[in-house]
């Protein structure tokens, strides 16, 4: 795949990539060329991220009347999660998309996004926490900071779903199943509370191991298994509600306290805009992937019932304690904030007017 072939060259391209672009330079004594910010992403073209950064760029563009542009690399161009998350603390990229299935081993608070069930179904819900909490944008932004990362926005994705050579309905049909996950490690002992055997991996090598027949079974949003051709290699698709897909967008804190007002008003007025605009998008794409996998025919979907779902939120309702043990082996500071992470967005989430949470 292009994406395979794209990290095996990630030294050699990294190169010359990074030492192609321009910083802060000038054009032939004509009008200063603009600064030029590198943006990286996790995902290819055409995917959620990939919308976002481009209508991003476009915004900052705007609003630094031209004296700024953004190059966005997609997922390929620079390396693996692990790597761009490096390359952003580095400050090699400025910017970078940095999933929380990926970040754990960095920032052990950040698996509260790994919690099974804790969201509920309503996404207006989860949008308008995602984009305003005082939990993530106080204490959990704190955690990003203590890693050399500023969290600037979190994105919604769509929901996890899970796909498969054999249907799964309850979590004693998940028991021995290779499952592909991301490789935070609370993600592993969630599969391993349903008797799978979790396999962590790079998003790049999902696609050959499904080909391969290294795992049976794979877990991301309904754009990715379309997009990545997952789906393809085959038969189920599960919706089990289980998680919706979030990102962080980082940013090197040091260029960050560099920038001058108007491009630090910049970023905010991108991500206020963007918060309602991504929310939208996102559930366009799926939508219509869904809609094209469907088409296409070869794909079972499978979505839960109520009934099935209470035996998976049983299943995984021991996860928050592992979560608690997991902040508190990292030390005094990540395991009182770790905790009160979980409260915090526990009790945001399930404000009143969340009548329709997850059955
Ligand atoms: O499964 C993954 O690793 C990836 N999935 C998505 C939808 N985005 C980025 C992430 O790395």
């Amino acid at each position: 795949m292009t994406v395979t072939r794209g990290l095996l060259l990630f030294g050699v391209l990294l190169g010359a990539v990074l030492s192609g672009c321009t910083q802060n330079g000038e054009d032939d004594g004509q009008a200063p060329a603009p600064v030029k910010w590198r943006f990286a992403l996790e995902e290819v073209q055409g995917s959620v991220q990939d919308m976002y950064a481009r209508r991003f760029a476009e915004i900052v563009e705007r609003e630094t009347g031209g004296t700024v542009s953004v190059d966005v690399y997609p997922y390929g161009a620079l390396g693996t999660s692990a790597q761009l998350t490096e390359l952003v603390r580095g400050n090699a990229v400025q910017l970078a998309f940095a999933s929380p299935g990926h970040l754990g081993s960095v920032i052990p608070e950040v698996q509260v996004f790994s919690l099974h069930y804790l969201f509920p179904r309503d996404e207006e819900r989860i949008h308008r926490v995602l984009s305003d909490s005082p939990t993530l944008f106080g204490p959990l932004a704190q955690a990003y900071e203590d890693k050399g990362l500023k969290m600037l926005a979190l994105i919604p994705e769509g929901w996890m779903v899970w796909t498969a050579n054999k249907p799964i309905r309850e979590p004693a049909d998940f028991e021995g199943v290779k499952i592909r996950t991301m490789v935070s490690p609370l993600l592993l002992k969630t599969y391993k509370a349903y008797g799978a055997n979790p396999t962590p991996m790079a998003y790049s090598e999902v696609y050959s191991s499904l080909q391969l027949n290294m795992i049976d079974a794979q877990v991301n949003p309904v754009f990715a298994i379309e997009e990545m051709a997952f789906h393809e290699q085959q038969e189920y698709m599960i919706f089990g509600y289980h998680l919706p897909f979030v990102a962080s967008l980082v940013i090197n804190p040091g260029f960050y306290e560099s920038l001058p007002e108007e491009q630090r008003q910049a970023l905010m007025t991108a991500k206020r805009e963007l918060d309602d605009y991504i929310f939208e998008k996102q559930d366009e794409l799926n939508r219509e992937r869904l809609e094209k996998i469907e088409r296409e025919g070869g794909t079972e979907i499978i979505r839960l019932t109520g009934d099935e779902i209470a035996k998976f939120r049983e299943a995984a309702s021991s996860v928050p304690q592992a979560y608690v043990k997991l902040v508190c082996k990292s030390g005094d500071k990540p395991c009182e904030r770790g905790k009160a992470i979980l409260d915090g967005l526990r009790s945001e989430l399930q404000a009143p007017e969340t009548a329709a949470a997850n059955p």
